[in-house]
């Protein structure tokens, strides 16, 4: 009883040490032009907002996909086929310029600063490709993310995303009720994921928003406001994944995997020599200018 209370007020203390420090900040947000005021208005309202890297017109896109499409052939090179439940197969790129580099050009730093509303953490970079499966499970399953208050992930399609390839899906924030919330949070707690089948009898189908896109879809996400999942696929499906939240978050624990050694880097050869940093291994988050980064050991 005594830490159920003690739990409470640590909770209410938290909670209340976050809302002044996002008032203090908003004094300090900067500013943006009136097209990523846009971006930033669609993700406060609905928590997501789609638009493709040409309409962004970041300096870097060309290094990124060069990059991005570079590495590509060397994953998903095993026979997948064999089980019902394909994992995806990750590479951490956060320690290569020119994924590293996109993902803190300072327009979108501004933009996530501002949802954010305090300074941010970019957590790092995952190059991914997810794999055709019969059955629901990990990030296949409606979920919310955990790290933080607000979890902004911008994710790049890397190939042409049609229904067969397994877009990103999210149930409108406007179209939850309280008591469909409510049961939503239940079933999350007690199963971790909730599958489709589960889902329908709570939030019909017909509520749901799937992302298909061509290549060079990019979609920004509060990953902690909005219910969302991958689809099942029968097709495989590339994606950048950049990853953001305040800084410090709440859960910094669940942050590493972007740069500690839960998921291999690519093994770079002659062939990729530009792809190579000089500096490699994580080590942790240092602050820079404006923004918290991992730093690197040199
Ligand atoms: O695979 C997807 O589209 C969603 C992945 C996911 O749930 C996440 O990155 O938070
Ligand atoms: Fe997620």
């Amino acid at each position: 009883m005594f830490t159920n209370v003690g739990d409470k007020f640590f909770s209410l203390r938290s909670e209340l040490d976050y809302r002044t420090s996002c008032w203090q900040h908003g004094k300090k947000l900067p500013k943006l032009a009136a097209s990523d005021r846009v971006i930033l208005d669609s993700i406060k309202r609905d928590g997501i907002h789609i638009t493709n890297l040409t309409e962004l017109g970041l300096n870097s896109t060309s290094q990124l996909l060069n990059s991005a499409y570079s590495l590509l052939p060397s994953m998903g090179t095993a026979n997948y086929r064999s089980s019902t439940q394909n994992p995806p197969e990750i590479y951490i790129v956060t320690d290569l310029p020119a994924f590293y580099n996109w993902g803190r050009e300072q327009r979108l730093f501004n933009i996530i600063e501002n949802y954010i509303g305090l300074p941010v953490a970019y957590h790092g970079v995952h190059l991914r490709k997810d794999f055709a499966n019969t059955e629901q499970f990990q990030t296949l399953l409606w979920h919310r993310d955990i790290e933080d208050r607000r979890v902004l992930k911008i994710i790049v399609y890397l190939n042409d995303v049609e229904e067969k390839h397994g877009p990103f899906e999210y149930v409108p924030i406007s179209l939850i009720s309280r008591s469909q919330a409510y049961r939503i949070k239940r079933q999350i707690k007690n199963l971790g994921g909730i599958d489709d089948q589960t889902l329908n009898k709570i939030v019909p189908k017909s509520a749901w928003k799937s992302c298909p896109g061509p290549a060079g879809t990019v979609i920004f996400a509060d990953t902690r406001r909005i219910l969302h999942h991958g689809t099942l696929r029968t097709e495989e499906r590339s994606t950048l994944f950049f990853v953001y939240t305040a800084n410090p978050p709440k859960r910094p624990e669940l942050c590493t995997h972007y740069w500690d050694n839960t998921y291999p880097r690519p093994n770079l050869n002659r062939e990729f020599d530009e792809l190579k940093s000089p500096i490699r291994e994580g080590m942790g988050l240092k602050e820079e200018g404006r923004a918290i980064v991992p730093v690197f050991a040199e």
